[in-house]
């Protein structure tokens, strides 16, 4: 029966006497500003996560992990950890010169003496790693597209762990999880691994797993960085929190992991093996396409459905670790429990809910079932995913001066607050020149900053759940689109097209703008001497010939509501 080894594990930072020391000096060096993804890999390397590593990688190591998943010494180690810097950082290093390694905010974590340069071949990293040169793999398109140039490698000399100031409590090195093992008496521990919020079959399949081992139960969730586009931390965690409660007091732990995952499938699950070897784990459960990336740019799995489960089997004893089988747990309607899949009863109907589905019924507000999931994470995952009517947006005017924009824009702000719910933000043209560009004029480049600015007020409302009415002139299309991505990431974003025409817009001329422009008192005015680009395909267009205003910002209200933004 294998039993944890909970003696602590080396770690590479210098005391706190010699940290002082080595700070004050290590300020004069050289110094490299991490990536958050290198501040991961730089925690995990100072506190023991990555043991035996004593730093980031140099050439020979990385080409042996690379084609043999082993360091240059035959040690197993499948993933390459290297500091990927700027050819021009790298230029002005000589070999032997020691660095300084700083957070985001300049702090000072670590040193490094540089003992390896070299430009890598990443497509052939990308081929052995991740098992593909496809840009589909995250992993694959942080390497040619986020990445430097050049690695650097060498031993690392730890002085501090990077600050968190989020869950301090839940953060635990894998000295201080040994400790608490040791101090509980547990002496057989399995690791969890997971990037997604739990629901009851998770807390199923974990403690039906941990009883089968006769283990205690360690939940590992990693917290650095995960596969884009998945729940953020934060909510993640909470919902862990309410999770822990459902299991029996005392069997369970939850510590939060700072790994940034490459999503490499079998490799990945070996070194999160190593990792949880390194925190004094004695059992991993691994489960079907294991940090699986999804699905390559031909549209299949980049790896097999049981290839970890595989790779592990042969290396498990060589980590030191024993890999417990993910089983599959389903919910039997007529049993009211849940079963493995393949003990279902025979005639009996299995409830799933995937994860589409999940995000479906969270978007449209549709019921959530308590035998899928616990109310108290649904809860969590509904304050994270409004449905859309509860979410923030952006409603963005375009036109020529004079178009009507502006008495839309307000007249639709009224009828908004009247409807109540979400504070709602104008962010007019003119008010915006005032306020935010002063300092702007109207040539190309300061109309597209003016706009950009615009666009960067109103993703913030939109993020934090506002509704922002923008009505600038906004001429040009190409950063109209730059506005509508930056607004997308965090809500809708649509375009209405104030689509008077110019002739209108003359005729009106209600600043008496048009008539200083045609007599060249106005420079490089819209639609005379500056030119509009018309949306070729806005969410709405108005015209408001022959319409008034009330009917305009009507039509815009009924867009909304039938884009689901604001109920009917
Ligand atoms: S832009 O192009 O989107 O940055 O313009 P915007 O911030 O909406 O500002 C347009 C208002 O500024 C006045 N104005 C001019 N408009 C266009 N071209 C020139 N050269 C110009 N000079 C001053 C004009 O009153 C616009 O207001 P609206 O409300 O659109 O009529």
């Amino acid at each position: 029966m294998q039993l944890a080894n909970l003696a602590p594990v080396p770690e590479l930072y210098v005391s706190w006497d010699s940290a002082q020391k080595l700070k004050m000096e290590a300020a004069g060096l050289a110094s490299w500003d991490l990536t958050p993804r290198q501040i991961c890999d730089l925690e995990l390397l100072m506190n023991g996560g990555f043991f035996p590593l004593k730093g980031f990688l140099g050439e020979d190591d990385y080409e042996s992990v690379v084609e043999t998943m082993r360091l240059a010494d035959g040690t197993l180690w499948p993933i390459p950890i290297t500091l990927d810097v700027s050819e021009e950082f790298a230029k002005s290093i000589e070999l032997g010169q020691d660095i300084a390694l700083r957070d985001q905010e300049g702090v000072i974590l670590a040193t490094m003496t540089v003992t390896d340069r070299w430009t890598p071949d990443k497509r052939r990293e990308a081929e052995k790693v991740f098992g593909a040169d496809d840009i589909a793999h995250p992993a694959v398109n942080y390497l040619h597209h986020t990445a430097g140039k050049v690695y650097l490698g060498g031993p690392v000399t730890g002085i501090q762990q990077p600050v968190h100031y989020d869950f301090r409590a839940r953060r635990d090195t894998p000295n201080e999880l040994r400790a608490f093992f040791r101090k509980l008496g547990w002496r057989r521990i399995v690791a969890f691994q997971t990037r997604n919020p739990l629901h009851r079959a998770h807390q199923e399949l974990t403690f039906r797993a941990a009883r089968e081992a006769e283990a205690n139960l360690l939940i590992h969730p990693v917290v650095g960085m995960t596969k884009p586009g998945d729940v953020d931390h934060f909510t993640r965690v909470r919902c862990y929190e309410a999770v822990l409660d459902k299991y029996p007091a005392a069997t369970t732990h939850m510590s939060l992991l700072n790994l940034a995952m490459r999503m490499a499938g079998p490799r990945e699950a070996l070194w999160h093996g190593i990792i949880r070897r390194n925190h004094g784990c004695t059992h991993f459960i691994v489960g079907r396409d294991h940090a699986g990336p999804g699905k390559n740019s031909q549209g299949d799995d980049f790896y097999g459905p049981y290839d970890a489960q595989e790779l592990f089997l042969e290396h498990q004893e060589e980590i030191g670790i024993e890999m417990v089988p993910f089983k599959q747990m389903v919910y039997v309607q007529e049993k009211a429990q849940y079963f493995p899949a393949d003990e279902v009863p025979e005639g009996c109907t299995v409830l799933n809910i995937s994860g589409t589905e999940l995000r479906r019924r969270l978007r449209e507000g549709l019921e959530i079932p308590d035998w899928f999931s616990f109310p108290e994470v649904v809860e969590e995952l509904r304050r994270r995913f409004p449905p859309r009517h509860k979410q923030g947006f952006t409603v963005f005017f375009t036109g020529l001066s004079g178009s009507g924009k502006s008495t839309i824009a307000n007249a639709l702000m009224v009828k908004l607050m009247e409807m109540g719910g979400r504070p709602v933000t104008l962010l007019d043209g003119d008010v915006v020149r005032k306020h935010l560009s002063s300092e702007l004029g109207f040539s190309k480049e300061h109309r597209d900053l003016n706009i950009r600015r615009i666009g960067f007020v109103a993703s913030e409302i939109t993020k934090n759940g506002g509704i922002a009415i923008c009505a600038p002139i906004a001429p040009y299309a190409a950063t109209r689109r730059a506005v509508r991505e930056m607004i997308e990431q965090y809500g809708a974003f649509v375009e209405v097209h104030v689509a008077t025409s110019l002739e209108e817009c003359e005729r009106r001329d209600r600043k008496g703008l048009y008539k200083l422009a045609r007599e060249g008192k106005i420079k490089e005015f819209t639609g005379i001497s500056d030119p509009y680009e018309v949306p070729e395909n806005p969410e709405l267009r108005v015209d408001t010939e022959g319409v008034d205003v009330d009917t305009c910002a009507h039509q815009v209200l009924l867009k909304l509501e039938q884009m689901g933004l604001v109920a009917v």
